[in-house]
């Protein structure tokens, strides 16, 4: 009587949801799940050319090129072998043994490069062959996942023949997490880092973690916030550190440190920090040192300095690249690199936020060591929902620069926004800065070929906790992946991308493929017109970034308010950052300045950025006035949310009950703050404009005041 209550009880609670309570996808397998090939002829092919295969070596990289290829061979197509050469239908070789099989097929290796490979099919004997080849054993890594994707996608692996080498060097996450596992700006559970259980304890998770990154080609991760607790530089977490950089060794990932730039004083015990001083030159040459001690083939540091009131060289006279360069001279005789942010502003200096990176940074253009990459945000504020290019790119010839994005969703609805940022990432790459002349695309600059400098990166603002699914959201896992994608391939289209990683991750089901590809590709434009249309910036909350805050005007530093950015008055909205204005386009090359001066020239994403404008001007793409197109747009976006949710909805049975739910809640949440940006930002801006939500759009729900009061001081992610 009691069981018979117990399992009534449990399928009332349970039975509601639809789904059982365990069985389905809960997303921690990313896009690796190798689930099996349900069609038996591809199934029966992939099984005779790839289910057994030999492997070149038994190196520590070779053993998890082994234990992939099992795992997912067994899960695809429930048969894997290692056997020797002659039997196998899958080589997979490294550095001698590779050169040599890539003679004898007349395959140039040479176009692999260090940490490329080359995928082929060839008839090797009497026999046909899978081949993965590659210089080094990292290489044949890449491959290996290369090839897997291949049958995780169902494509057929006959007349394969794949050249691949990544075209930036430094491909690396940044992790935003502090020493007690809150992780500033993060929004899916703790960091992933168990400082207090490392070095002892190693979850699985690590090692998950390593095998995500190698399989889209991330070499690089920086374990801890920019905002540096210096005490990560003390044996007690160097420990750590090491612990973590074993587990990754294997899989091409190196560990790097952001440091604090004090730290001679805060954990040295010296009385200055002073970069020419020569105490502080030998504490970090020193600790560098030890440091490569402990791993032997560590990164290097990512700096932070004199921004957002951390320390730097600034605070004893000496410029960025005097600062950098210190690090850069402790760290060249290791083979480390030191990746120093253009992320500075100040307050002091009287000029206006956007141009300040520029003005610090362009005059010391050929003043950093060899070994100094300068690390720039996508934008000249700060990963806005969307932002013109920083008008860093392209202007320090001499100064290799490294890409900054952020992964994380500060800015773009935290972990419940459906937004796939790959369009996003390709705007910006795709961007013509004409430094030298047409053509001269950011991508160009950062992967290095504009000005042939011999250095290369992209770093990622991590979006990674210890939630289940990683991310917080799955549609979001979407992001750290095109972020790995794009580093090694900066002119891949953010469509294909989408495509292979719906394919890996929800279902291969063309319809199911076709539609959240299509609705990814839409997702990042719907919801800057939800939040910030026409070029409109950094409106949102206060120190948690949450929510719509056109209003906020008291905070300390006139930059840090809204009211600072969108300008709005009686006359009109925007930022003229024209020539009338505080000339910001002068940043620019020709003919973007020029372009970029004029209202009528200046792409409309970004007409709010560079012109304040009268209310009634006329936009040109639509007839409408200014604040009809910007009530137009809030409407549009708030409304485009809605239609993704019922996209979405019409996917229901086609995908995994577990993925489908969890979007599905996220979903409502998405609509539902797309109608508070929308009513706030309305009804705020409506002060100014003195002009009627025009007829027939549904009135906000609530009044100005009350949207002005909500408040969360709890929000997550805070700094
Ligand atoms: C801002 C974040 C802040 C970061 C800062 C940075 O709000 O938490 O510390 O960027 O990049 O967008 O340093």
């Amino acid at each position: 009587m009691k069981y018979i209550f117990l399992i009534g009880l449990l399928l009332i609670t349970y039975g509601a949801a639809g789904a059982s309570i365990i069985d389905g996808e809960d997303g921690y397998r990313l896009w690796l799940k190798y689930d099996p090939i349900n069609d038996d002829d591809l199934r029966a092919t992939y099984a005779k050319q790839v289910s057994s295969f030999y492997l070149s070596g038994d190196s520590d990289t070779m053993k998890v090129i082994g234990e992939e290829l099992a795992f997912a061979l067994n899960g695809m197509l429930s048969q894997a072998k290692q056997v020797n050469a002659s039997q196998a239908g899958l080589i997979v070789a490294a550095g001698d043994k590779a050169n040599a099989l890539a003679a004898r097929h007349k395959l140039d290796l040479k176009a692999a490069g260090d940490e490329g490979y080359l995928v082929y099919q060839v008839q090797h004997g009497n026999a046909e062959k899978v081949m993965v080849l590659a210089n080094t054993e990292v290489g044949a890594l890449y491959g290996t996942y290369r090839l897997l994707r291949q049958l995780q996608t169902r494509q057929p692996l006959a007349d394969m023949a794949i050249v691949s080498q990544p075209d930036i060097q430094l491909r690396v996450l940044n992790h935003w997490d502090n020493l007690d596992r809150h992780v500033e700006r993060g929004y899916a559970g703790e960091s992933i880092w168990d400082w207090h259980k490392l070095p002892d304890y190693r979850y699985q998770r690590y090692v998950d973690y390593a095998r995500a990154n190698a399989s889209i080609g991330i070499n690089g991760t920086v374990l801890n916030n920019v905002n540096a607790d210096p005490l990560i530089l003390t044996d007690h977490y160097l420990e750590k550190v090491k612990a973590l950089a074993d587990m990754f060794r294997p899989y091409g990932i190196k560990v790097y440190l952001s440091v604090k730039f004090s730290s001679p004083q805060l954990v040295g015990g010296l009385d200055t920090s002073d970069p020419l001083d020569e105490d502080v030159q030998q504490w970090w040459q020193a600790k560098v040192d030890d440091i490569y001690e402990h791993i032997p083939d560590f990164g290097g540091f990512l700096v932070k300095a004199n921004s957002e009131g951390q320390p730097g060289p600034g605070d004893f006279g000496r410029t960025h690249a005097e600062g950098a360069n210190m690090l850069a001279s402790a760290l060249a005789p290791h083979g480390g690199t030191v990746m120093w942010r253009a992320f500075v502003y100040a307050n002091e200096k009287n000029e206006e936020r956007s141009k300040q990176a520029y003005s610090e940074f362009k005059p010391l253009d050929g003043k950093f060591d060899d070994n100094v990459l300068v690390q720039v945000k996508n934008g000249p504020i700060d990963f806005q929902p969307r932002e013109p290019f920083s008008p860093l790119f392209g202007a320090t010839p001499e100064t290799p620069l490294m890409m900054e994005f952020q992964i994380t969703m500060e800015y773009l609805g935290f972990s419940t926004h459906f937004v796939y940022l790959g369009p996003m990432y390709e705007e910006v790459l795709s961007a013509d800065t004409y430094a030298r002349g047409e053509g001269s695309t950011v991508a160009k600059v950062i992967d290095g070929s504009l000005f042939d400098n011999n250095t290369s990166g992209m770093a990622g603002v991590a979006n990674i906790g210890t939630d289940r699914n990683w991310t917080g959201h799955i549609i979001l896992q979407s992001n750290w992946y095109v972020f790995g994608r794009m580093a090694w391939n900066p002119q891949i289209s953010a469509e294909q991308v989408a495509d292979e990683w719906v394919r890996m991750t929800l279902s291969n089901d063309n319809e199911v493929v076709a539609t959240v590809t299509e609705m990814m590709m839409k997702s990042h434009e719907i919801t800057v017109n939800t939040m910030t249309p026409l070029g409109l910036h950094h409106i949102m909350g206060a120190g948690h970034h949450y929510g719509p805050a056109p209003w906020v005007d008291s905070l300390g530093r006139a930059d840090w308010n809204s009211v600072y950015y969108h300008r709005a008055d009686d006359e009109g909205i925007g930022f003229d950052r024209s020539p009338s204005g505080v000339n910001a386009v002068e940043q620019y090359f020709s003919p973007l300045k020029e372009q970029l001066a004029d209202p009528a020239t200046t792409p409309e994403k970004y007409l709010l950025w560079f012109h304040h404008l009268p209310w009634d001007y006329q936009i040109k793409s639509s007839g409408r006035t200014l604040w009809d197109e910007l009530v137009h747009r809030y409407y549009k976006g708030a409304n485009d949310v809605k239609a993704l949710e019922q996209q979405w909805d019409s996917l229901k049975g086609e995908i995994d009950p577990l993925q489908f739910h969890q979007v599905q809640m996220a979903m409502d949440i998405h609509v539902k703050e797309a109608l508070w940006w929308r009513n706030a930002c309305v009804l705020y801006f409506q002060q100014f404009s003195d002009m009627p939500i025009p007829d027939g759009l549904p009135k906000p729900e609530k009044s100005l005041k009350q949207y002005q009061k909500m408040s969360f001081p709890h929000a997550p992610g805070q700094g």
